[in-house]
């Protein structure tokens, strides 16, 4: 529908929409379909985050480096040209990093109420990544219990759904009553990024980073990595269910923040992710190949969700209608979580019962 006009764009425009697509295996080809308006100023919210979280990520950069450059990275945003080296060599994000320059120089481009938001969440995000990396430094887990797992998500990604909300209000394409139910934005990024934390828990493991928070795994095995030993393919299928169990406790305020959206572009960028997120779940339910190996959607079901979560926002609930009844099937007494995730499932059935009524 909208379609960039290269002819008018500068060079470091240009070099923006290449890293945003280098960069991002999930977002950049809904942040491409936004409204002219947004899309701009939230490639370049992207682009912002992508640099903190690859400083987050590269485990080569001594912690007491990397706090300084996290809590300080909203003013890179302010100083011409910065660029940052110290990526290891292999870190797939290195290029954007050496080359940071574009992002500053199109910045200053944007209407500074953009420019506010995006600070801000930088600012707030990078000293939340900053305390957990301090944390990780001092202790085997920097995630003990649910609510530090909770507010670790809500530092990267709760903060995205903020900004993100603030942005489509700016813009007129948001209801400013979103603003007033930071539960609800909130919840939009939790919900993908513990959906991340369960799939990724192999990947992130090899990496030597565990984000399960204790509270739960250990009421499944003594020690983590015996989630990744044969003999205990039992307790890890629970321990992931009852995972699965805490983000789905997100899935009806993802639902009620997606329908207070109005224009489509925003509507899709914003349900793309989400139902791709509660397949995911189904896939990792109760499915042990996921501590042996990395697991994704295929890309046919992929294609298929996006067809039906951009219809609307009753076809989106189908979606999720659809991998809550698979999850519900999956579900196995012998689970000490059995009723709390089917009490969960309906809690989301009713939720979407009482938008679309079935008669
Ligand atoms: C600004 C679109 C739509 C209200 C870089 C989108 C990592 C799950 O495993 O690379 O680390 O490689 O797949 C995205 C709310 C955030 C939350 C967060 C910014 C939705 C830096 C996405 C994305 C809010 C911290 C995926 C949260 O990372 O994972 C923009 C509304 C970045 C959104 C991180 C995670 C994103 C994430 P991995 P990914
Ligand atoms: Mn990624
Ligand atoms: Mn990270
Ligand atoms: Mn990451
Ligand atoms: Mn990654
Ligand atoms: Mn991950």
């Amino acid at each position: 529908v909208h379609e960039r006009d290269e002819s008018k764009e500068t060079e470091s425009t240009k070099q923006c929409f290449k890293y945003l697509k280098m960069t991002s295996r999930s977002f950049s080809a809904v942040i491409q379909e936004l409204h002219p308006e947004l899309l701009l100023p939230v490639t370049l919210f992207y682009l912002v985050l992508r640099g903190l979280d690859t400083i987050e990520d590269d485990t080569s950069i001594p912690v007491q480096k990397k706090e300084l450059v996290l809590r300080n990275f909203d003013e890179v945003l302010d100083i011409d040209g910065w660029t940052y080296t110290e990526n290891r060599p292999e870190e797939k994000d290195r290029e954007l990093m050496l080359n940071y320059g574009c992002v500053v120089e199109e910045f200053k481009k944007i209407k500074p109420a953009y420019q506010v938001i995006i600070k801000d969440i930088a600012k707030r995000m990078g000293n939340g990544m900053a305390d957990y990396c301090v944390k990780s430094e001092n202790n085997d887990f920097a995630v003990v219990t649910c609510a530090e797992y909770d507010q670790y998500c809500y530092y990267v990604a709760g903060l995205v759904g903020e900004g993100l909300t603030r942005m489509f209000v700016e813009s007129k394409f948001g209801n400013p009553v979103l603003l007033d139910r930071p539960n609800l934005h909130n919840s939009m990024g939790i919900f993908l990024q513990k959906t991340n934390i369960i799939r990724d828990v192999r990947e992130d493991f090899d990496d030597r980073r565990i984000f399960w928070p204790k509270e739960i795994w250990s009421r499944h095995v003594d020690e983590f990595e015996d989630l990744f030993k044969p003999e205990y393919q039992e307790q890890a299928l629970n321990c992931s269910a009852e995972m699965v169990l805490n983000a789905l406790n997100h899935a009806d305020e993802c639902i009620f923040y997606m329908a207070g959206l109005r224009e489509q572009s925003v509507f899709n960028f914003c349900a793309i992710p989400q139902t791709m997120a509660i397949a995911t779940l189904d896939l990792c339910f109760r499915n042990y190949s996921m501590f042996q190996r990395n697991i994704k959607i295929t890309k046919g079901e992929a294609c298929q969700i996006m067809i039906e979560s951009t219809q609307n926002l009753q076809a989106a609930c189908d979606v999720f209608r659809r991998h809550i009844h698979s999850i519900r099937k999956k579900n196995r007494p012998q689970d000490p979580n059995f009723l709390k995730i089917s009490i969960a499932c309906g809690k989301v059935e009713q939720f979407i019962e009482s938008i679309f009524p079935s008669q």
